[in-house]
């Protein structure tokens, strides 16, 4: 496999990662249409875990079955496939090789809907993630939950093993729980507070919701405010989340969110892209269209990263 100078020059903010883990990070950011690029278009599918199979797949029913998952990234040219065990087992053998893939590690479910305390379970583990060819684990935390700290320590625990196994870490980082508001979970200054923690525990690859203009009520706003940082736009907002994960050393990439019209879309990834993100991390907004809307829309969100849509 050909590195390119800038995929390189990524791997190299990676100081302390082993060449196994390296090369792990470099079969995802050379993997597909955006191979080499950089930047990365991944498709997550554990929202039927998260919020339930009809929820996630009645409005485009082949989605059931996990090998349309699979192919669809594997058609698509995406840089990887991220789903919990059952999925990532399910197909692992027909497509073995064929796309990288990023074993969920932990997953909530919305019939235990734990609002001040939300957390997740440990579904799988880094043998798992061996066991089936992953190139990484996948993790969530929930910064401002009451149980965030036990998170922390979990992932601390799963990322020393990942790491001296040659696996790379990806961590979602989603802000919810007893300590922020409604408004607080996608506020500018707590996307960028979770990222950076993200960040500070080891994460090659931090995902993170879209930040909206809001600042959360707090010590922090007060900052924001003096020092006037900018973000009345989408491309400044993700300009200071890639800041804050150790200056644009770390690849961070923003999630599509429930489905919505297809040039909403293209315009935060224009914003992701001009801002200096590395991409998306898009599922319901493709596995939940028609299979040619969805390769056409992932074609095109490709083609926005590559810079062709001008
Ligand atoms: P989407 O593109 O469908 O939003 O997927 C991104 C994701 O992080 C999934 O991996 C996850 O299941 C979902 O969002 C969780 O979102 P929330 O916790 O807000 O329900």
């Amino acid at each position: 496999m050909k590195i390119t100078p800038r995929v390189k020059k990524i791997l190299a903010a990676y100081e302390s990662d082993n060449p196994g883990t390296k090369s792990n990070l470099a079969r995802i950011l050379m993997n597909g249409r955006l191979g080499g690029t950089g930047k990365l278009v991944i498709l997550p599918v554990d929202q039927g875990f998260e919020h339930g199979p009809a929820r996630s797949f009645a409005p485009n029913p082949p989605g059931y079955e996990p090998h349309y998952h699979w192919q669809l990234a594997v058609d698509a040219g995406l840089s990887a496939f991220a789903a919990p065990l059952g999925m990532i087992e399910d197909g692992a053998d027909t497509f073995a090789g064929a796309v990288p893939t990023i074993l969920k590690v932990n997953s909530a479910n919305s019939l235990n809907g734990e609002k001040d305390a939300p957390v997740q379970a440990i579904t799988a583990g880094v043998q798992d993630a061996l066991r089936l060819g992953c190139s990484a684990i996948g993790y969530t935390i929930y910064p401002g939950s009451a149980s965030a700290y036990d998170m922390m320590n979990d992932l601390r625990e799963l990322t020393a093993e990942a790491k001296d196994a040659g696996l790379a870490v990806v961590v979602w980082s989603y802000p919810r729980g007893q300590y922020v508001s409604k408004e607080g979970e996608t506020a500018f200054d707590i996307i960028a507070y979770g990222a950076h923690m993200a960040a500070l525990m080891g994460a090659h690859i931090i995902k993170v919701k879209l930040p909206t203009d809001v600042l959360e009520p707090g010590e922090a706003k007060k900052v924001y405010e003096a020092q006037n940082i900018p973000r009345a736009t989408l491309t400044q907002r993700v300009s200071h989340i890639v800041q804050s994960c150790f200056g644009g050393r770390r690849i961070v990439v923003f999630s599509g969110g429930a489905k919505k019209g297809e040039d909403a879309l293209y315009e935060e990834a224009k914003a992701i892209r001009d801002g200096g993100g590395n991409g998306s991390i898009v599922g319901r907004n493709a596995f939940q269209r028609p299979l040619p809307e969805a390769n056409n829309l992932l074609s095109k969100l490709i083609d926005i990263y590559k810079g062709k849509d001008e």
